[in-house]
């Protein structure tokens, strides 16, 4: 059998598997009988309230959903506390693996005295319950103590990825105004250290002047400026403070966190999540997707904290759940293309979650990489971030799940919270590239313009018809961006913004984004944000910006820019690619950098002045070019189409 027929291949469940999996075919009818009343019967087995709710749901100020409204809880005592107090103390809680290959083990007591000291350190440094902190950490145990502490104290927080600038950092702390800042030195990153501390100074150089406090985590050891008074060092304002502390409840509505995500517009869009219902539907999809044995299992995401991935499934939903889970820092080729399978060997890793365009790379690796290591201990594996082709799951299955593994491909976004459509592993007859099936309790369809759902076989758009728990609650401080970016397509309904069809089973496939938004390496980025970013360099008169797809990160940043005039001919001696390349690094991260820059002479554009990326995507693919008559100017893309012998 060929993989290109990937596709048609199903997996049933294995019986043994089967009989002791935690998700069972019943779930489903019974969330069908009442949404509500099941959501309801799961914030209450799967968390500890300090209130009980009376009401489960109110949908009255919808979009606004408020769910478990009246009752209280606290997030950090829910992941940590009460499984110290049920006798789990000694559980291994987190495994850590840095990149240069120091390791430590934190049982679930040693994270609450972590928690709890730094809770205090927060509260000594005057940060009080609804303040927001801005978390700018690589991947290490203290990014989960500094957003578990926050919890703890009912801070929010909001946590920025450490490969983004000190442009991006100062945009979102000044958006939220965070009134403290927790980062490190540096990390490490592909054998060397990556500096953190300087672009927190340099966000708050003249900028961020709400931030009172950064406290500074010594990871690397590295020399870092110092602003005496702002500045404290993480370790001493721990060991100073004490190792107790009481959690403090918040209504299940109290903000928990913000994430920032790129929209279709140039500013990012600070996503809100509140606590209840969030934490409800984390901790079901974590112990029903990944089929959670706690106490057993060893459970790897390999999401950093700075995305969404691994807010709700490294820090609550495996725990909020009791897991025992590997935390790596580094790269998946440092030192050797092995280390990733290195790891589930040293760990006996029982549950992988991971991107495709990880996959794919190790695909590109080759077999004879993780055939090197004993895989034995996997037993469910798990994908994110973008559609996974059918070629990339059968490969993940076969060598890295030992042809045995259940495959779990999730699809949900930022603002849903936490997975919204996946097999359930023990249940779901697995199809290689479909996520196939809402979770029990999940109303997901598949709809045409019109938003009438389409018939099997059909595509149209992924919408959600009903709220849920872990939706988002808006967008901080823009209500109305919040309404016209996810309810005005489809009013009182929430659209994706991603393409799906259904099969002739009635099973989803995601199609991709249906915006200008791209997925690079299972992470978004906006067309405008980058097009805003090289327009604003002194040399580029106009930019657009693609996503053209790549075998490895399955979608790349291609620009097309247009040169000033009057910098063309300094143009001629610089290398214009790299000028620029190193702009956006500078500006958004080097995640945005574009692969490749063209420079054009036009670009493609209707009457109304919008750019028709449509066009530019077939060029950066090197496919024939569709349909031009919308464009006003139809010879504008036979002069871009002439003028690519230089790529550059
Ligand atoms: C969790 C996360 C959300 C967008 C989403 C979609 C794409 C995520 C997917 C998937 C196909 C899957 N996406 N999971 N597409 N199959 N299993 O990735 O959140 O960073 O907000 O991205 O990612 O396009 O709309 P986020």
């Amino acid at each position: 059998m060929t993989e290109s027929s990937a596709q048609d291949l199903r997996f049933p469940p294995d019986p043994e598997f089967a009989a002791r999996a935690n998700a069972t075919p019943e779930l489903a009818a019974w969330a069908e009988a009442d949404r509500p009343a099941f959501w309801a019967e799961q914030a209450r087995h799967l968390l500890t309230w300090s209130t009980d709710f009376t009401e489960t749901l109110d949908w009255s100020g919808a979009p606004v959903a408020r769910w478990f409204a009246d009752g209280t809880l606290n997030a950090c005592y829910n992941a940590v506390d009460r499984h110290v107090d049920a006798g789990h103390g000694e559980r291994a809680a987190l495994l850590f693996e840095g990149e240069p290959g120091d390791r430590r083990t934190y049982t679930y007591a040693q994270v609450l005295g972590e928690v709890s000291r730094a809770a205090n350190a927060l509260t000594a440094l005057g940060v009080r319950t609804g303040d927001r902190v801005a978390i700018y950490l690589p991947m290490i145990p203290e990014a989960v103590f500094a957003m578990l502490a926050c919890a703890r104290i009912g801070a929010v927080h909001s946590v920025v990825f450490g490969g983004f600038s000190a442009e991006a950092l100062r945009s979102r702390i000044e958006d939220a105004e965070a009134v403290a800042v927790i980062t490190a030195d540096g990390g490490n990153r592909r054998g060397s250290t990556a500096a953190l501390k300087p672009a927190v100074d340099e966000a708050l150089e003249d900028g961020g002047a709400s931030v009172r406090h950064v406290l500074v985590v010594r990871r690397t050891g590295q020399d870092v400026a110092w602003t005496d008074g702002r500045d404290v060092w993480w370790h001493e304002a721990l060991e100073a403070a004490e190792e107790s502390h009481v959690p403090v409840p918040v209504g299940a509505e109290h903000p928990l966190f913000i994430l920032y995500t790129s929209g279709t517009t140039g500013k990012p869009k600070g996503i809100l999540h509140t606590t209840g219902g969030y934490l409800t539907q984390t901790a079901f999809t974590h112990l029903n997707v990944f089929d959670l044995k706690a106490g057993t299992d060893v459970y790897w995401c390999t999401a950093d904290v700075g995305w969404v991935t691994g807010h709700s499934y490294v820090v609550y939903g495996p725990m909020l759940n009791g897991a025992t889970q590997v935390i790596y820092e580094g790269t998946p080729d440092t030192p050797h293309k092995g280390r990733w399978w290195e790891v589930v060997e040293r760990y006996g890793v029982t549950i992988l979650y991971t991107a495709p365009t990880a996959i794919r790379t190790c695909m590109k690796w080759g077999e004879q990489v993780p055939a090197e290591h004993d895989l034995g201990s996997l037993r469910v594996l798990g994908s994110v971030g973008e559609p996974i082709n059918p070629e990339a799951w059968t490969w993940y299955r076969r060598v890295i799940g030992g042809d045995r593994t259940p495959v779990v491909d999730t699809w949900w976004q930022t603002e849903t919270g936490a997975i919204m459509i996946s097999p359930l592993p023990g249940v779901t007859t697995a199809k290689p590239g479909s996520a196939q099936t809402p979770l029990p309790g999940i109303a997901a369809e598949v709809v045409d313009e019109e938003a009438h759902p389409v018939e099997d076989g059909q595509s149209g758009y992924l919408v959600v018809t009903e709220p849920w728990p872990s939706m988002l609650r808006g967008i901080w401080g823009d209500h109305q961006r919040f309404v016209d970016t996810y309810w005005s397509r489809f009013p009182e309904i929430y659209f994706a913004g991603d393409g799906a069809k259904k099969d002739d089973d009635g099973d989803i496939w995601l199609l991709g984004r249906v915006d200008d938004v791209m997925n690079v390496s299972g992470h978004r980025l906006s067309t405008a944000e980058i097009e805003s970013s090289l327009v604003a360099h002194p040399m580029v008169a106009e930019a657009a910006v693609v996503g053209a797809s790549d075998v490895t990160t399955g979608q790349a940043v291609v620009a097309f820019v247009i040169l000033r005039a009057e910098h063309a001919q300094d143009a001629e001696g610089t290398d214009v690619a790299a000028t620029l390349r190193a702009h956006v690094t500078r500006q958004i991260g080097p995640i945005a950098k574009p692969r490749t820059i063209l420079v054009v002479s036009e670009l493609p554009k209707t009457r109304s002045g919008k750019i028709m990326r449509r066009l530019l995507r077939d060029v950066a693919e090197d496919r024939q070019i569709g349909d031009v008559t919308t464009l006003a100017d139809s010879s504008v893309m036979e002069l871009i189409a002439s003028g690519l012998e230089r790529p550059r």
